[in-house]
């Protein structure tokens, strides 16, 4: 559900300039069509695309001389007035193929930066992508001069001189500073409501997963909250708990998280450690995948790279495969055997979300079965502690007994019985 529309920018018409190496073909489609949602979601339109195929981009003006002279005219010929560039480039590169083409250009980092600071709401999250941005900015610095600031791009430097510089960097860095000991005294009070949680031992779900691909449709269906919901990348950047219920009773917390890329810039990566932070401490982490995108497997591989990157490769998993709507059967039985163990479900259609609850409950608690006990009244208490982790179908008080049905896991109801036999031998 659409919570909240964003302001939607005039788009500018741009030219997106691409190098890839000769390992990089087969992904080249898929690259050039991310770097195309990327601009979009920020307000630019791509109107036409220059590519170079080279082993490494070239040091001075990132494409190669003649090929400069062939992106100078495919601007004119179709009046783009941005130019965006497939990788980050360093400071000279930038300058010099600004000089060259005539207009300003963006780097993907920069175009990354950007969508984050349109979309941060909250005001970790501002604080964080302006922490980002700014060490994007530091040893630019002087390249002043440079035009992005036209364009509502990063921080800008005007003003010639030395000493101009000098003390823009000075306040660069000390902001930096500032910034950093802010958002570690947010990280603490993230630490101290985690603490909190644990004391509660209610087991914390992370929905992840690359962006776009549905989790927080998931998360608003799963806790019956509306959450932003848009076609656009890097929608959430706030990762707030919400509590949901699994279907025999028991209570989870569910964190819905921002979603991940390729080569996200490590930039964002440093600002936003204490966001993904709370990935880390999950019990069970819900990776989202889109079932209609046809980069599913290389997504999900990059998915598991920067979840191991954030020290999260070892929390226990399960898989969900959203989007199926959008599939036709023979897709859906080529995902089956690619991801076995997925769950696949639809957020649009509300299809098979009771599938997700019942994996998560059987990751957590093992399978559950009915179980029957006659209990004498000294057992009953000793029954009775584990209420929390059961669920109680019936109570039937006979003379000197009393019957309880159940459901339990089979490792709860071991630790339940033997605690049961310990209490008799007492
Ligand atoms: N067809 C279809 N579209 C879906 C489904 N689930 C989500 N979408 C659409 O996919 C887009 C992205 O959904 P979100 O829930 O914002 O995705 P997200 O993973 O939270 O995205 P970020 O926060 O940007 O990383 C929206 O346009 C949704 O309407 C689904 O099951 N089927
Ligand atoms: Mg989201």
């Amino acid at each position: 559900m659409l919570l909240a529309r964003r302001r939607t920018e005039a788009s500018i018409d741009t030219l997106l300039v691409a190098v890839f190496s000769s390992e990089e073909q087969n992904i080249k489609s898929e690259i050039l069509g991310e770097l195309n949602e990327l601009a979009r979601t920020a307000g630019y339109e791509i109107v036409e695309t220059v590519v170079q195929n080279l082993d490494y981009p070239d040091p001075r003006h990132y494409l190669g001389k003649g090929k400069v002279d062939f992106a100078r005219r495919t601007l004119e010929a179709f009046g783009a007035v941005l130019i965006i560039t497939r990788h980050e480039l360093s400071p000279s590169q930038a300058m010099n193929l600004e000089k060259l083409l005539g207009v300003p250009v963006m780097d993907r980092t920069q175009l990354i930066l950007k969508i984050f600071g349109d979309h941060a709401s909250t005001k970790e999250g501002k604080l964080e992508v302006e922490m980002a941005s700014l060490k994007y900015q530091l040893p630019r610095l002087k390249g002043f001069g440079r035009m992005l600031s036209q364009t509502g791009a990063g921080i800008g430097t005007r003003g010639p001189g030395e000493k101009k510089l000098e003390t823009d960097r000075r306040q660069a860095q000390d902001r930096i500073s500032r910034l950093r000991k802010d958002i570690e005294e947010m990280g603490r009070q993230r630490e101290i409501s985690r603490k909190k949680r644990l004391v509660s031992s209610i087991p914390l779900v992370s929905f992840v997963g690359y962006t776009n691909v549905g989790k927080s449709s998931l998360v608003s269906e799963i806790s019956s909250e509306d959450l932003l919901v848009e076609n656009k990348l890097f929608a959430t950047l706030d990762t707030r708990v919400r509590r949901a219920r699994l279907p025999a009773g028991m209570q989870v917390l569910i964190s819905d998280t921002v979603g991940f890329i390729r080569e996200l810039p490590h930039e964002l990566m440093e600002s936003f450690r204490s966001t993904l932070d709370e990935v880390k401490y999950s019990d069970l982490l819900a990776v989202v995948s889109d079932a209609s995108d046809m980069a599913v497997k290389e997504k999900y591989e990059i998915v598991d790279r920067t979840l191991r990157d954030i020290g999260a490769g070892e929390i226990k998993r399960i898989h969900v495969l959203n989007k199926i709507d959008l599939c036709t059967n023979e897709r859906l039985a080529e995902l089956g055997t690619i991801f076995p163990e997925a769950v696949m479900v639809s957020a649009l259609k509300s299809y098979n979300i009771e599938g997700i609850l019942s994996e998560i409950s059987t990751r957590l608690y093992g399978k559950r079965s009915r179980r029957k006990l006659r209990l004498k009244p000294t057992e009953f208490s000793s029954f009775m502690r584990f209420r929390g982790s059961l669920e109680i179908l019936s109570e039937n008080y006979e003379k000197d007994l009393i019957e309880v049905e159940y459901v339990s896991s089979d490792e709860i109801n071991k630790r339940l019985i033997s605690s049961i036999c310990e209490e008799g031998r007492k």
